[in-house]
């Protein structure tokens, strides 16, 4: 199939055109041509394994063991060697599959073996080429607008800076602009009491998924599991949208729905403000992921922009799971047509490193403030670069829409062969999912991939995700959806 000659979206140095020159499809060399799978899966050899992991950590979330050396492409090899078709890669982290020629030969220039190999502690005494490293790839597909960037080790940190950055923002204001602190703030902060450490709060929302660091898991809230026992900030959370599929069909029910989740954001902007701990930003996933998926319009991210701003509240948008190219943009917010930019974005994941971008108003003024001794990893942007230059070279945002569409077109038509057992379908780009009746049949589902050769997700109580890499083909597409039809079949 050829390529229409679209423009998709423009970042600061990095435009992505789908040309017209050459057929979509990456086609992997020494990629299996299906799914194969010889032995019950766990096979005999993950169990031993799992025996052993177990004897030496709480190892019950490994699934499967992976044999790195034979996974290629789309396709994940396990322990026993099965060949799975994956369509989780890793909780939707592996941007170009599994041992894509680029990145193993990124190490092959000593130069880049060399970086690997000194890792520095970033923030003190980084490369001399790491300026335009950050250049010529983190700031060549950061959002219009958002000019600065700080790289971190994981998700939940990069979350955890963006709030300490949006929090001295926040202080900064309330100072008039002042850097300066007084010394009741350098004594109180020792105790942990106000002014010093104030009383301020980041809302989030039912449902969503931030991260499992202190910080970040007190503005998680998609299941009990990840925070019991921890103590939490006691900060505000409010409805996030919950829609009735198909959308066309329930257009003023969601609409209504927009309204009530927007409704409580601004009365809990209003409460938090009169009981002292004032809501200096608001996190959000574009589209709610481990919660279960859940999408919202974009006239609600438009509202929810602006009532920030009328407010005086940061908006942080979390793209660690949609960032990088699988919703069929480069970020997510792409979709919501914002007047300005968010304040600040943050990655992880497709991305290999951690990091944030934000506004000029975030930088913060004292040096050691959002800070740790690695601060990401060069080895991370070596190999971004390379992905980053093979989504351009083989068009990879075009194939994420094409591929995409052909996934939902066949999830639209197995619900309809299949009403009684999965609904709901959703999503952008490959960044698909659905509902299954109930939770126990979500496990069914699930399960009878997994035998028939596929890996998927689960997310939320009901739903299953796909979160294959960007090299996903049509191809792959359609042995995914036979795959699942078969399941479906045999439940
Ligand atoms: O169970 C877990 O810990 C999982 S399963 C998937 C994730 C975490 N996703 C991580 C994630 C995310 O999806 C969003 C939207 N924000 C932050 C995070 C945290 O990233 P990590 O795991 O890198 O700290």
């Amino acid at each position: 199939m050829l390529r229409s000659n679209i423009r998709l979206f423009t970042t600061k140095l990095f435009t992505f055109t789908c040309k017209n020159t050459r057929a979509l499809g990456t086609s992997v060399q020494n990629e299996p041509s299906n799914p194969c799978i010889h032995t019950p899966v766990p096979g005999p050899k993950t169990q031993e394994l799992f025996k052993e992991l177990n004897s030496l950590q709480q190892a019950q979330s490994v699934q499967l063991f992976a044999d790195y050396d034979k996974s290629i492409g789309n396709y994940f090899v396990d322990a026993d060697g099965n060949q799975f078709l994956d369509a989780f890669t890793q909780i939707s982290s592996v941007p170009i599959g599994y041992n894509h020629p680029e990145l193993l030969k990124a190490f092959e220039d000593p130069h880049n073996l060399r970086s690997l190999v000194n890792r520095p502690a970033l923030g003190v005494f980084p490369g001399k080429d790491w300026p335009e490293k950050l250049k010529n790839v983190l700031l060549s597909v950061a959002p219009q607008g958002l000019n600065n960037i700080s790289t971190m080790m994981c998700g939940s940190c990069s979350n955890e800076n963006a709030y300490k950055a949006v929090f001295m923002w926040y202080r900064k204001k309330e100072r008039g602009g002042k850097i300066d602190f007084t010394p009741e703030e350098l004594s109180s902060c020792m105790t942990n009491q106000p002014p010093g450490s104030p009383n301020l709060s980041i809302l989030s929302f039912h449902g969503s998924f931030h991260g499992r660091t202190f910080g970040a898991l007190s503005t998680t809230r998609s299941k009990p599991i990840h925070k019991l026992d921890c103590p939490a900030f006691p900060w505000p959370v409010a409805p996030f949208p919950r829609y009735k599929y198909p959308l066309s069909q329930y257009q003023c029910e969601n609409q209504q729905e927009d309204e009530k989740c927007l409704e409580q954001v601004e009365d809990t902007i209003e409460k938090y403000k009169k009981t002292g701990n004032a809501v200096a930003g608001i996190i959000v996933e574009p589209i709610q992921s481990e919660g279960g998926d859940h999408e919202a319009s974009p006239e609600f991210f438009q509202r929810l922009q602006k009532l920030c701003k009328q407010k005086g509240v940061a908006l942080i948008i979390d793209e660690v799971q949609t960032g990088c190219g699988p919703t069929g943009k480069m970020w997510c917010y792409e979709h919501f047509n914002l007047p300005s930019p968010p304040d600040v974005l943050t990655f992880s994941k497709k991305m290999l490193t951690g990091g944030f971008y934000f506004a000029d108003e975030f930088k913060v003024p004292h040096a050691y403030r959002i800070f740790n001794t690695w601060m990401g990893d060069p080895g991370k942007l070596i190999l971004l670069e390379k992905v980053l230059n093979v989504i351009k070279r083989d068009n990879l945002i075009c194939l994420v829409n094409e591929t995409g569409k052909v996934l939902k077109d066949g999830l639209h038509e197995l619900e309809n062969e299949f009403p009684n057992i999965i609904n709901s379908v959703r999503g952008r780009g490959t960044f698909l999912s659905f509902n299954a009746c109930n939770t126990e049949t979500r496990e069914k589902i699930n399960t009878g991939l997994k035998n028939n050769g596929v890996l998927g997700g689960a997310c939320g109580e009901i739903s299953i995700r796909l979160r294959p890499s960007l090299i996903f083909e049509t191809k792959h597409a359609h042995i995914y959806l036979d795959c699942l039809k078969k399941t479906l079949k045999e439940l």
